[in-house]
């Protein structure tokens, strides 16, 4: 029989994790929890002041909150926020001298839902990062799960397959104590040394702002990536400044340092919008294999699409099957030679302009999500009633209105 426990910001350990007399830790929460079983978050601050383990040395890794255990396929654990409450991990107060966890799911067939993870630290100046959220297990879902203000990753998917990362949020990430560079590993989410033959990583519906690095990061990974319905913009800045800092690609989809790899697989970014990126919008970053890039508008990056692939003499050339996508101001493309490439707004020969969206502005995508979790509805960057890039699309696969899908990220329904 499945069972429902209750931890609370007041909750005891020793209490029974009832409603009425929750318990004060997930740690607690999770050694009664078994496949099928929810936990529900009540609202308020779960602050943390130290791991759960000591550091063995300046460069050791430590945790705050260790998900071992794990669900099974038609019975995930749940770890929830309690209906219209928001439970906050706060990890600012950690003093412990070495890189940081703050959540180290190694477990699989877990659900995270609703749950807000901020200001992980890095504590000493010898160490690439720390982390909001490491994943390693596999099968888990991460869904409306606000991660932010972090030295280092908010949500870093590190050899884990079949990871569903669903209407989340990862912003204002800053490893400013990096030993590789201030910002320089401050992704919102990554998806990392997965093995060959795993189901994919997905993101969907997911945002990622004002990291001082890249808003989505694949670097490293031999199982494919998925990323649709997801929105990128303004990093490679330290947050809430345009002082750069690290790399700054909205989507940096594949590639391994700069070195042809032969067990490079084809990842996939559709119907997502990049804007205002300190460098490209949607990037190739040496990745040896054609990526597909289907549906994405890309606005104000610098460049909006850069291709840059490896062959296997470790040259440089373009990589990638673009369809469908709209390039607008900003520098627009890079290492095109060696792509395939038809039907987007540079194809085309239509003429761009403002009149062409319902709304061009820059800010604003941020706001609240829908009832539900799914990314707000807004003009920004919409196709307008009659513009030129209606129905100009090709099919690849993908569900469109009217005679032939749109460009860009966002159908235009039908009108
Ligand atoms: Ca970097
Ligand atoms: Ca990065
Ligand atoms: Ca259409």
């Amino acid at each position: 029989m499945a069972n429902v426990y209750y931890v609370a910001p007041n909750g005891n350990d020793g209490a029974a994790g009832t409603q009425s007399a929750p318990w004060a830790s997930i740690a607690r929460a999770q050694t009664a929890a078994k496949a099928g079983d929810t936990v529900y978050f009540r609202g308020g601050t779960f602050a943390y002041t130290r791991a759960n383990s000591a550091c063995s040395s300046q460069t050791a890794t430590v945790d705050a909150i260790t998900l071992n255990k794990s669900g099974s396929s038609s019975n995930p654990i749940r770890y929830w926020a309690y209906p219209g409450e928001k439970p906050v991990f706060t990890f600012s107060a950690m003093k412990d001298d070495c890189r940081i966890k703050g959540f180290d799911v190694i477990g699989s067939y877990l659900h995270l839902k609703g749950l807000e993870v901020t200001g992980v630290p890095q504590n000493n100046n010898r160490n690439h990062e720390s982390w909001g959220l490491w994943i390693s297990g596999s099968n888990n879902t991460f869904e409306l799960i606000n991660t932010h203000h972090h030295m280092g990753a908010g949500l870093f998917i590190s050899g884990g397959g079949g990871n569903l990362v669903l209407n989340s949020d990862s912003h204002e990430n800053y490893d400013r104590r990096s030993s590789n560079g201030a910002g320089e590993s401050g992704d919102g989410f990554g998806s990392h040394y997965t093995p060959a033959g795993r189901p994919a990583n997905v993101f969907r519906g997911c945002r990622a702002w004002w990291n001082s690095d890249d808003g989505f990061d694949l670097i490293h990974t031999y199982s494919p990536v998925l990323i649709e319905n997801s929105w990128s913009w303004r990093n490679g800045y330290v947050p809430g400044t345009t002082t750069s800092a690290g790399n700054g690609a909205g989507f940096k989809a594949g590639g391994f340092g700069a070195k042809y790899d032969a067990g490079a697989v084809k990842h996939t970014v559709r119907f997502s919008v990049a804007l205002d990126n300190k460098a490209a919008g949607f990037y190739s970053n040496h990745q040896p294999v054609a990526n597909d890039y289907f549906n994405n508008t890309s606005y104000g990056n610098h460049p909006d699409f850069d291709m840059r692939g490896i062959n296997s003499s470790g040259a440089s050339v373009g990589r990638g099957n673009l369809r469908n996508n709209i390039a607008y101001t900003g520098t627009l493309l890079a290492n095109m030679n060696g792509t395939t490439a038809s039907h987007n707004s540079w194809n085309l020969g239509i003429p761009l302009s403002d009149a062409q969206f319902r709304s061009v502005s820059t800010s604003g995508w941020d706001a609240p999500r829908q009832i539900g979790g799914s990314l707000p509805v807004l003009p920004h960057l919409r196709l307008a009633t009659n513009s030129a890039l209606i129905d100009k699309g090709t099919d690849v696969g993908l569900p469109y209105s009217g005679s032939a899908p749109d460009l860009g990220a966002f159908e235009n329904d039908g009108r």
